[in-house]
């Protein structure tokens, strides 16, 4: 399965954990050659091994019985197998018990933020910790050293390191990490009839057949370059999550998806796009109105609409073309008010910090 979010999240929190706070980390996954796309080093054959000072464990159900520690999270709604739950209970004292929720935006989270939930049988109580956009949530990880990495960044390196060409007077450099979308040829069409050169970078993943299809080639390799019109394609390999930023950094704008891109990309303070994950029943349409709400507040009615428009065509996958040259319009209006947005969501402080605050100092 080519969705990263679960562990892209969990890894990220883990080196949090280990580098800023100076916490022994133990972070099992199940899926260890996915987690591998993300963490090159790490060996899909290990049981467990220490990779960036977090020592990862394979998750096999019956897990190996080793003791649970002080505090135990389970992220976006992982189970604790029983015997897990039942040598949390002998522990003494017993651990602290966090369940990590998926991000949203929506208004009911900052009610439901921290609540405890008592085992029904064990005398454990989980408490449910929301990542979120105020400080009424958990806020959203960021890593201390974020704003120092990117003012070392150099365009001219990052461009070097995925053998890209210069940036030609007047390009838009966009990324492209979406999932599927029936909208995409139409954007595809836009930009290659398009008056302005359009250089897209897409991510070896989910997209690129169909990136493929349109141009009319059986298939697409990391380092593949094409063109047509003014649309210049080139697929990049699937990099670490660091490097990922860069590229973040480096564009105009972001297509991103799921929660942890999506996250990345508000960090990068350049206009993005959000392809949100899809729920059973469209449930998560409301996810996308509740942001939509929130990151378009302080912007004009003109730019708030032309947003709207664009991100619901391109999360329906119909009219995508038809949007596009307003949202075009309202890139340098949302340029400037990415920063601000930036510093809006730092005043909810790092999801980190606030998780190891919350277990120190609110759960006795
Ligand atoms: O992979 P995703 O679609 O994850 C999704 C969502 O998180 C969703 O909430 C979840 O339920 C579903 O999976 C199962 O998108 P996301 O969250 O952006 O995660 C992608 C990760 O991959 C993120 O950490 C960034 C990282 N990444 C790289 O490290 N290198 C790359 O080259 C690219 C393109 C991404």
């Amino acid at each position: 399965m080519d969705n990263f979010g679960d562990i892209g999240v969990c890894w990220r929190l883990a080196r949090q954990l280990v580098v800023e706070h100076g916490l022994a980390v133990r972070l099992w996954v199940d899926e260890l050659k996915s987690a591998r796309r993300l963490i090159p080093t790490l060996d899909p054959q290990a049981a467990c091994q220490h990779v960036d000072g977090v020592e990862i464990r394979h998750w096999v159900e019956p897990l190996v019985a080793v003791p649970p520690g002080e505090v135990v999270i389970a992220a976006f709604a992982g189970n604790l197998p029983d015997s897990f739950l039942t040598a949390m209970a002998r522990c003494v004292p017993r651990p602290r018990w966090i369940n990590l929720e998926y991000l949203s935006a929506e208004s009911w989270v900052a009610g439901c933020h921290g609540l405890p939930s008592p085992h029904p049988a064990l005398p454990l109580v989980q408490h449910f910790f929301f990542p979120g956009l105020d400080g009424s949530t958990g806020g959203l990880l960021r890593e201390v050293d974020l704003a120092a990495r990117r003012g070392r960044f150099s365009e001219d390196a990052f461009r070097r390191f995925f053998g890209l060409p210069p940036r030609e007077p007047g390009q838009c450099l966009v990324s492209l990490f979406s999932y599927e979308n029936p909208g995409l040829g139409e954007l595809l069409g836009i930009w290659a009839q398009g008056m302005r050169q359009v250089l897209c970078l897409v991510p070896e993943g989910r997209v690129l057949p169909e990136v493929a299809a349109w141009f009319g080639v059986s298939g697409l390799q990391p380092g593949d370059r094409i063109r047509k019109g003014n649309l210049t394609v080139t697929v990049l390999p699937f990099v670490e999550q660091s490097r990922y930023d860069e590229l973040l950094w480096a564009c105009d704008v972001n297509f991103v998806r799921g929660e942890d891109s999506f996250v990345r990309a508000q960090w990068a303070e350049a206009p993005f796009v959000w392809h949100i994950y899809a729920q059973q029943d469209d449930a998560h349409l409301e996810k996308l109105d509740a942001f939509m709400a929130h990151y378009l507040a302080g912007v004009s009615p003109s730019v708030a609409c032309a947003v709207e428009d664009f991100w619901r065509a391109w999360n329906g996958g119909e009219g995508v073309g038809a949007c596009w040259p307003a949202f075009e319009a309202a890139l340098p209006a949302l340029a400037r008010h990415a920063s601000t947005w930036s510093v809006q969501l730092q005043a909810a402080g790092d999801l980190a910090g606030n998780l190891v605050r919350f277990c120190k100092v609110e759960i006795e």
